[in-house]
């Protein structure tokens, strides 16, 4: 175990309630703080993305990166990677944030081979299970890379060259294992570069075949090895390529259905991909809790200027309230948690920034979380939502519903009824309501 400090001069946050002028402490997030029967630790279970947190270090199509890791430590990357390891269980302790998730390549370089690549993670993960020993941080999800290395260009399971599924095989039953090993929670696949550029050189039909059977067959492994986490799908629309195959929660829902995968497979959903598919993020979890499909949140924050995937750090206390109201409907996550896929603006390069961010984005929920369960038990707003569809407890409404009511039977009624009185939809009420609780 190394004795270098990466964070140094950066002491355990912690919670200090809403007036405190200590930046570096939580004024929202209380983990043992218990909210609607259960702790806020529990509601969240908050994950740092290793990606980004561990190793973007800001570059941008324009520039390099702007940050400098403490963790750069050497020309080897093995020797990196090991650094990286203890600065993330560092960071992580320091923050009180319970849970990772990260890709095989963020936590191991790829060989020169796959036989090298296989050795390198194994290596890491041995040494992040004994992190995670020590620490009692757990793992809430992993996944591989199938969308950097230049081979996965057309796609991995959905490329058209065989040759390439295979190498994604090699590399998700590795990243599986290694998951599996580390006692993860879920596995998430991420159809990155799951789509196309061009549709006339593409089948689509044979390609979302291949997806279908390449994930039957990485679930019925993962089963094999004893592996009992939920799988989740990941939607994304686009980014980077022009349109890909999980575009929303609606289309992967259809999907899971259509390849038999429902009884394995979640989805996994992130903020900034809803609104990159023209959905606000409530809608997305919406459409998940409503299915019984809801596994795990990606917490982030789109730029509304540009609507590009930019992964802010989710600060927009209206959308958290939105999503909570959701979450807390739905009756939690169980397995999932809400994964800081996110990362700091390119100018912010103070050492301090990543946990502001972190703090920023846990006070935020947990605000949320109050205010949310707070109209839930006021039940203003969703009494009047229940209300609106009151006219189906009529005889002829419930007839209607349980499909006993013929369809000249459903036309007839009209005249029978006459014109409707307009039934207004409150919405300026509601957002008021809102408003005047935060
Ligand atoms: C990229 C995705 C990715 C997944 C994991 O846009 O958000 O980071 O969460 O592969
Ligand atoms: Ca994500
Ligand atoms: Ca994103």
């Amino acid at each position: 175990m190394s004795n270098t400090e990466y964070f140094p001069g950066i002491e355990k946050i912690i919670y200090e309630g809403a007036s405190t002028e200590n930046h570096l402490a939580f004024r929202y997030y209380d983990e043992n703080f218990v909210v609607a029967g259960k702790t806020m630790k529990e509601h969240f279970r908050f994950a740092m993305a290793y990606w980004h947190s561990m190793c973007n270090a800001g570059s941008d199509p324009f520039g390099p990166g702007t940050r400098k890791f403490t963790w750069d430590v050497s020309a080897d990357p093995m020797k990196n990677a090991k650094a990286k390891l203890d600065a993330a269980f560092e960071f992580m302790g320091k923050m009180g944030i319970p849970y990772y998730c990260f890709h095989d390549r963020d936590m191991a370089p790829e060989g020169e081979s796959i036989a090298e690549s296989e050795a390198n993670l194994k290596e890491l993960v041995e040494l992040a299970g004994e992190k995670q020993q020590e620490t009692g941080i757990q793992l809430l999800w992993g996944t591989a890379n199938l969308f950097s290395h230049p081979r996965y260009m057309n796609g991995a399971a959905t490329n058209p060259d065989f040759q390439v599924v295979t190498h994604a095989a090699a590399q998700v039953k590795t990243a599986l294992e290694a998951t599996h090993k580390l006692g993860g929670q879920n596995y998430v696949f991420w159809g990155g570069r799951e789509g196309y550029g061009f549709l006339l050189n593409t089948d689509m039909k044979k390609e979302l075949d291949h997806m279908g059977r390449f994930l039957q067959m990485a679930r019925d492994y993962g089963r094999e090895i004893g592996f009992e986490g939920t799988f989740l799908i990941e939607p994304k629309p686009m980014e980077p390529m022009l349109h890909q195959y999980d575009f929303d929660a609606a289309a992967v829902l259809g999907f899971l259905h259509k390849y038999g995968l429902e009884n394995d497979f979640k989805l996994n959903i992130e903020a900034n991909h809803a609104t990159l598919a023209n959905h606000s993020f409530a809608h997305e979890l919406r459409v998940c809790a409503d299915a019984g499909m809801l596994g795990s949140i990606d917490a982030n924050h789109g730029e509304s200027l540009n609507g590009w995937d930019t992964d802010n750090f989710p600060t927009n206390l209206y959308e958290a309230i939105e999503a909570m109201i959701v979450v807390l409907e739905s009756g939690g996550l169980e397995k999932g948690g809400f994964n800081f896929d996110a990362k700091l603006r390119r100018n912010s390069t103070d050492p301090e920034d990543l946990f502001i961010a972190h703090i920023a984005g846990m006070d935020t929920f947990a605000r949320a979380l109050m205010i949310a369960e707070k109209l839930l038990t006021e039940k203003r707003i969703m009494d009047f939502r229940e209300n609106r569809y009151s006219s189906f407890k009529s005889n002829e409404g419930q007839a209607f519903e349980s499909g006993s009511l013929c369809f000249d039977e459903l036309a007839n009624l009209a005249s029978e009824y006459g014109e409707p009185e307009l039934q207004s939809g409150k919405q300026e009420l509601i957002e008021s309501i809102i408003n005047s609780s935060i």
